[in-house]
């Protein structure tokens, strides 16, 4: 049995995956809008990636014969800047959803939860992969970013991104 405490989380988690989305999404529009395509393209296959993530929540709940409630999805509020600064904003929500995930495996250990937990396990790995993509982005940023060159040939590198 499944408790309402876990489900508000996840619910509530649920609603922060597809936040992600429409933050990606955005991040995508605006790399668009100045062309550079590569890293549009990168940002919009982490946002389906993000709604993949919301609805792996969303299935879980159903199994568990709880009640799915969709909260709002709040407009991204997320000032653009150069692309490091994009990402270094990408990096601190990842983080962000990291201690979100590690609430719900928190709330999961109190009641012995094993089921929800072994089920989170899949997102704490997957934070590691959101934060240390996000991270390897402004490595290479910050080790060639400023020379257009290079941005050229990150944007055109980041086009050929697949995320199967
Ligand atoms: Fe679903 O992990 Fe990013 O936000």
């Amino acid at each position: 049995m499944i408790s309402e405490r876990i489900i508000n989380i996840i619910n509530e988690q649920i609603n922060r995956e597809f936040y992600s989305g429409y933050l990606y999404l955005s991040i995508s529009a605006y790399f668009r809008e100045i062309g550079l395509f590569g890293f549009a393209h990168r940002t919009k296959e982490q946002a389906a990636e993000e709604m993949e993530h919301g609805m792996k929540l969303f299935g879980f709940i159903i199994d568990r014969n709880g009640k799915v409630e969709l909260k709002q999805i709040a407009t991204p509020q997320f000032e653009m800047g150069s692309p490091v600064e994009i990402y270094q904003k990408i990096y601190e929500h990842e983080k962000m959803i990291t201690e979100a995930i590690m609430d719900v495996a928190r709330f999961a250990e109190e009641e012995c939860d094993r089921t929800t937990l072994s089920f989170i396990d899949w997102y704490i790995n997957e934070q590691i992969e959101e934060e240390r993509s996000a991270l390897d982005i402004i490595k290479r940023l910050k080790a060639f970013g400023d020379d257009r060159a290079s941005l050229f040939l990150m944007d055109n590198e980041l086009n050929q991104y697949s995320r199967n």
